[in-house]
């Protein structure tokens, strides 16, 4: 991998890797007991340039896609609920503002977002409508001067402690019902509220929570004037499933590490683990997934870059990224025996985070569909 790195991209993996290593690691376990997330962890990844860094200007790093998965491989190498909670305000919250927004919302909110001073969320998701968006039931009724928002989302990561709230609903004038289109909505509108989700099972570094919009007015100004129709939520989601195929992979490799070291160290029938066979082929199979999973990651980054990468790209490589890393990360926690039921060894962690990677941003069987669209030309959600 490293061989196909430019200077710069090495630069940005080594300085995400020493800030995960030494701030991030030391940090995750108690966090990951008592379900807690630091909202300075975003302020210290935004003075590194780690939020938003793809983005040009407004006080962004201007980096290319191949680095922005690299940090996202390095956040997730620690957890996937720190990683979580950088790509929902990288891909999900500031790129919607830089693509979809105003001038006047890009210059408000970016800066800010870009030194986590701000943190944002993103509310596509609802409790009857997750696979399928289209049938939001969300809507924002039009008025002489802007926008009536009512509705609800559920599973909305950040939403706890977020400041900026990206609301997908549909717009809605004279009763009837138009186009998905975004809007912005500050802490503290009258009528939003959005309590945390309590004992999760899994991600539980990060704070997720529901949203609830009660009459929410909001001005014409706060809504994102370029997104009109489901497409400019998909449009997100690319991003962020593309940082999701670089981050499982992250946390596969960490697997690994924590297995091989395990399998040396412990010994039982007088050898050690890493001499049995079995053990052996959990460790080499499990490679062989993260080397060809980032290698997939790092080609779809470069056609990116090139801008000549299409989304079922994207899908075929979160899927297979996301589903390998649970696959092989759950054979490897074996390798623990009992120790596997200890947080102290962390890949029991991972194993947790990567379900929940495995389904959010569009669920495996979900992006097996896309696929199968794509190859077959017959569409089989509905
Ligand atoms: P469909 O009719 O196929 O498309 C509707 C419109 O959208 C366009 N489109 C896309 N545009 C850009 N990129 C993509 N990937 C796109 N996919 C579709 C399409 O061209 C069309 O445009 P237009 O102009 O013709 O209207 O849509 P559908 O309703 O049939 O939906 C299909 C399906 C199932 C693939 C889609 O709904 C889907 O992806 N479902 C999964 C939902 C999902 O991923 N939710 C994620 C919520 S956010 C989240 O989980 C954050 S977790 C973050 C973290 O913590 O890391
Ligand atoms: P469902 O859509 O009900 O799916 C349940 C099962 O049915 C899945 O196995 C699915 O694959 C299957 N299924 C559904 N439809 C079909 C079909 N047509 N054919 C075959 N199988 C099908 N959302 C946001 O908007 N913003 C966030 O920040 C966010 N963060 C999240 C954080 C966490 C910790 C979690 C757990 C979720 C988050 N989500 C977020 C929501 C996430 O995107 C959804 O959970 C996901 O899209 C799946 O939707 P669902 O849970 O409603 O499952």
């Amino acid at each position: 991998m490293a061989s196909l790195l430019s200077d710069e991209e090495q630069a940005v993996h080594e300085t995400t890797r020493q800030y995960c290593q030494s701030q991030l690691l030391p940090r995750v376990t108690e966090a990951y007991r008592k379900e807690d997330f630091d909202p300075k962890i975003l302020k210290e990844m935004g003075e590194l340039g780690l939020l938003g860094a793809t983005i040009q200007g407004y006080g962004c790093a201007g980096v290319n896609s191949v680095a922005y998965g690299l940090i996202a491989r390095e956040v997730e190498r620690v957890d996937s609920g720190y990683r979580s909670a950088m790509s929902v305000q990288s891909s999900l919250v500031m790129h919607p503002i830089n693509e979809f927004g105003s001038e006047e919302q890009k210059e408000r909110y970016l800066p800010r977002l870009a030194k986590g001073e701000l943190i944002g969320c993103f509310g596509l998701t609802e409790p009857n409508h997750g696979s399928d968006p289209s049938s939001m039931e969300t809507t924002a009724v039009k008025t002489s001067d802007g926008y009536i928002l009512n509705g609800s989302k559920t599973w909305i990561t950040n939403a706890p402690v977020a400041d900026l709230f990206v609301i997908w609903a549909r717009e809605t004038e004279n009763g009837k019902k138009g186009k998905v289109k975004g809007f912005l909505v500050e802490k503290g509108a009258k009528g939003l509220s959005s309590p945390a989700i309590k004992n999760k099972l899994a991600l539980r570094a990060s704070t997720t929570g529901s949203i609830f919009l009660e009459d929410v007015h909001i001005p014409v100004e706060y809504k994102l004037p370029k997104a009109s129709g489901l497409g400019a939520p998909f449009s997100c989601l690319n991003n962020a499933r593309y940082g999701i195929s670089w981050g499982v992979m992250g946390a596969l490799e960490d697997c690994i590490a924590r297995a091989r070291e395990y399998a040396l160290e412990r010994n039982q029938f007088d050898r050690p683990l890493a001499s049995f066979q079995l053990v052996q082929k959990k460790l080499a199979d499990a490679s062989t997934a993260a080397t060809l999973g980032l290698l997939g990651s790092l080609q779809l980054g470069r056609l990116k870059d090139q801008g000549t990468w299409a989304p079922d790209m994207v899908s075929m490589m979160k899927r297979n990224n996301a589903g390998t890393a649970l696959e092989h990360s759950r054979v490897l926690l074996d390798v623990l025996g009992g120790n596997a039921c200890s947080d102290e060894y962390h890949i029991g962690r991972h194993v947790a985070n990567l379900q929940v990677a495995n389904t959010y941003e569009g669920t495996h069987d979900i992006h097996a569909l896309i696929l199968g669209k794509s190859i077959t030309g017959i569409q089989a959600f509905s």
